[in-house]
């Protein structure tokens, strides 16, 4: 499968990783739009929020332990966003299930 977060994963591309496990990693995203902005993703390809289920939840959960520490890690105490888009009309470029990690900054709400 032609996908860039896959490459990610098995380094066939590179990225600069800040924690990585047995399911998940997480990298800084190349077009940053906050001081401290990761991407979370699964090792396993699950294509966007739309195709999570029953069997495959769990890493969502992981997914959001990770957030916690990298956020404790950057020292992101006064706050921090996690988003993730869905399909075309969200702005999904990629379209392996990522989260946006990002601090550092104060966000607008529900954009910006
Ligand atoms: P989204 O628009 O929600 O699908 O976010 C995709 C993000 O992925 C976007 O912020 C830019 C980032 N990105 C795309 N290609 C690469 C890459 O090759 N390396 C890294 N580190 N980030 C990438």
């Amino acid at each position: 499968m032609d996908c860039i977060f896959c490459k990610i994963v098995s380094g066939e591309i590179p990225s600069a990783k800040v924690y990585e496990d047995d399911t998940v990693v997480a990298f800084n995203d190349l077009e940053p739009q906050a001081p401290v902005h990761v991407l979370i993703i699964p090792k396993t390809h699950i294509t966007s929020m739309a195709d999570i289920n029953e069997e495959n939840s769990g890493v969502v959960a992981h997914i959001f332990e990770v957030a916690a520490i990298i956020a404790k890690e950057k020292g992101l105490d006064d706050g921090f966003r996690v988003v993730s888009n869905c399909g075309d009309s969200a702005g999904q470029s990629v379209k392996h299930l990522h989260f946006h990690l990002m601090g550092g900054r104060t966000f607008g709400w529900p954009a910006g």
